[in-house]
């Protein structure tokens, strides 16, 4: 294996990540996914088991979730080869716990997961995954979650919180169904909303998943709540705008969280906003591949843009590869070549793993460019670059760096 490629690898192996966006909790929550029923029952591996299975949604859902997991697993893993990232990442953490990926069924893994302590495990997984901080998605519409911050918490130094606001922008709350917290109606209500739960959670950033459509200027209610309720709340308190732009929700309703969309933005009202808004900061990823470069291009021209991870869709090896690829010839080091989006404990393992690899050719791929032009690279200047990418970049600009 060539020099530079060892070293990429080994500074991807030794840096400390943070996970800049999630849907794990602080385990003081008790909310968190974890074990291989919840692993089998990934919202992603729902809609591939359906596909090739005939079988309705509303009897799949309707079955206890053991005997999904046991539809999952035989359907994917044992009847089909289990080729999609999605089923990959459950045969990587199985290898992971020293759990065999060859396994007829669930036995094994689930006498393995249900002997774990809670609190134990999730220092394992954290450590096994190389995570050292991570950020929730906090949804003060989710019923099962808003009560909790009600209370105050001991809270795990290595989890942040995230505000999640998609029903003040017209979106569905990504918590359960219902909404704890009325939405409020006026932007008035609504910069009170966010300066009552900024002051509960102490979040690092406030978020919101936007459809294609997404567009700016824009005088619909989004519109004006963007501008008279979000951006200036981010600004008073100093923090950035996540924008996950490019998800069509629902557009199979039959599948719940299974049954989300794409489609491709017009980056253009991105840029409109930050040329407008110079003072607030956005964290920016899409879903759509095709946004892929006007998103490097948008970081270009305002540096108070800055892309993020390969979302949901896009965090497919080919495609994380392709993009971090495209990201460091367009920006460097200046972005986020990844996140999680972990909705169950586990998933961190494989995520994280796949993506590093990925990372890496794309990164050795630029270092080749280097020494073929004349330029030596330091094995400092790689681990500089690795821990930029993986934590420092997201720490710093969320305001968490320590
Ligand atoms: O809106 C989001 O944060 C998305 O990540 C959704 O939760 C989506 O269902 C998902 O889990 N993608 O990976
Ligand atoms: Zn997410």
């Amino acid at each position: 294996m060539p020099k530079i490629e060892t070293h990429v690898n080994q500074a991807m192996d030794l840096v400390p990540v943070f996970d800049v966006h999630t849907h794990l909790y602080d385990p003081s929550f008790g909310l968190t996914l974890w074990g291989i029923d919840e692993l089998l029952t990934y919202h992603y591996l729902v809609a591939e088991t359906l596909r090739v299975v005939a079988f309705s949604p509303e009897k799949f859902f309707a079955m206890p979730k053991l005997a999904q997991a046991d539809f999952v697993w035989d359907a994917l893993f044992v009847r089909n080869t289990p080729l999609s990232e999605a089923a990959n990442g459950v045969l990587t953490v199985l290898a992971a716990f020293g759990l065999d990926p060859n396994a007829r069924d669930l036995a094994e893994a689930r006498a393995y997961f249900s002997s774990q302590d809670p609190r134990e495990h999730f220092d394992k997984v954290l450590n096994l995954a190389g995570i050292k901080e991570f950020v929730m998605t906090n949804d003060p519409f989710d019923p099962k979650e808003a009560p909790l911050w009600q209370v105050r918490m001991a809270r795990d130094p290595r989890v942040h919180a995230a505000l999640r606001i998609d029903p003040l922008l017209g979106g569905i709350s990504i918590g359960a169904a219902g909404a704890a917290d009325s939405v409020p109606a006026g932007t008035t209500d609504a910069r009170r909303f966010l300066d009552t739960w900024i002051e509960k959670m102490n979040p690092l950033y406030l978020a919101a998943s936007l459809p294609p459509t997404f567009s700016y200027p824009d005088d619909s209610r989004r519109g004006q709540m963007l501008s008279e309720a979000v951006l200036p709340a981010c600004r008073h308190h100093g923090i950035p705008f996540a924008m996950m732009i490019g998800v069509n929700k629902r557009v199979n309703p039959r599948l719940g969280d299974a049954g989300d969309s794409l489609g491709t933005a017009d980056l253009g009202a991105l840029e409109r906003l930050a040329n407008d808004h110079p003072d607030n900061r956005f964290l920016v990823t899409t879903l759509a591949r095709e946004n892929a470069q006007a998103l490097c291009v948008a970081a270009r021209k305002f540096a108070n843009i800055l892309p993020f991870g390969c979302w949901w869709f896009m965090n497919n090896p080919s495609l994380i590869e392709e993009v971090t690829l495209l990201r460091l010839e367009m920006l460097g080091t200046s972005f986020i070549p990844q996140h999680s989006d972990a909705r169950v404990l586990e998933q961190v393992v494989y995520k994280w793993r796949h993506s590093k690899r990925d990372i890496a050719r794309a990164l050795t791929t630029r270092y080749e460019a280097l020494e073929r032009a004349g330029r030596e690279v330091a094995d400092a200047e790689v681990r500089r670059d690795v821990r930029l990418l993986l934590h420092d970049n997201a720490a710093r600009f969320v305001g968490a760096v320590r």
